[in-house]
């Protein structure tokens, strides 16, 4: 497709071709009736053509600086507020505790990968609130926080809802999408560890929320 820019030389060109006609030679309007036919046509002429050349020029300032995307800070895991883009892999459905409402959705792969818009003015804490699947002589999971492929540490998980917390650097980000891998010890189908168990999910962690948070002052 042609890029709005692409046209402006043509507008700027039939400006600078009309910026001959003699407008504050025009008579007053007071005297219309006293003006030639081709005089009126001009000016029309002109006028359009200022209008058509603001038009592309507001149009051409739109593509040329778009919005940037809104940054992806924090994720519920919920249908309402939770962009379907910023969960690239490894994640299952949205889910809710039927005891408390939280929403929550599993991280039903070892690796779990995230997409999040960030504009980054300086280092930045993640923090997940994150629950271990479980089940008998389980051993301990944890979870290790990739961005961009660097890795900003790794946090035990336990099998109830706790807040992990790890510190990203600022080198480690940049502005625009940004990829951030969680990797678990292990998935496993409760199917599999459990004899009335019917969910064949590998499942490695559900969490609540994860957010990307300033660090303290
Ligand atoms: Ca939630």
């Amino acid at each position: 497709m042609t890029s709005p820019n692409n046209e402006s030389p043509p507008v700027a060109a039939a400006l600078s071709d009309v910026s001959d006609v003699p407008l504050a030679a025009s008579p007053p309007a007071a005297s219309t009736a006293g003006r030639t036919p081709s005089r009126v046509v001009s000016r029309q002429v002109v006028v359009g053509i200022a209008l058509f050349a603001a038009v592309v020029g507001a149009a051409g300032g739109f593509f040329a600086k778009p919005a940037p995307p809104q940054e992806t800070r924090f994720l519920n895991f919920d249908p309402e507020s939770t962009p379907a883009e910023a969960l690239v892999g490894g994640w299952s459905n949205f889910e809710s505790d039927p005891g408390n409402g939280n929403t929550f959705a599993w991280c039903a792969n070892q690796n779990c990968s995230l997409r999040l818009q960030v504009r980054p003015e300086g280092d930045i804490v993640i923090r997940a609130r994150v629950s271990a699947f479980g089940f008998p002589d389980a051993p301990q999971q944890a979870l290790s926080v990739f961005v961009n492929g660097t890795p900003v540490g790794t946090q035990p998980v336990v099998g109830e809802m706790k807040i992990a917390t790890f510190k990203a650097p600022r080198a480690v980000w940049h502005a625009g999408p940004n990829d951030v891998r969680l990797n678990f010890v292990y998935a496993v189908s409760p199917k599999s560890k459990f004899p009335n168990a019917e969910d064949a999910r590998t499942l490695a962690a559900a969490l609540d929320w994860f957010e990307l948070a300033s660090p303290p002052p």
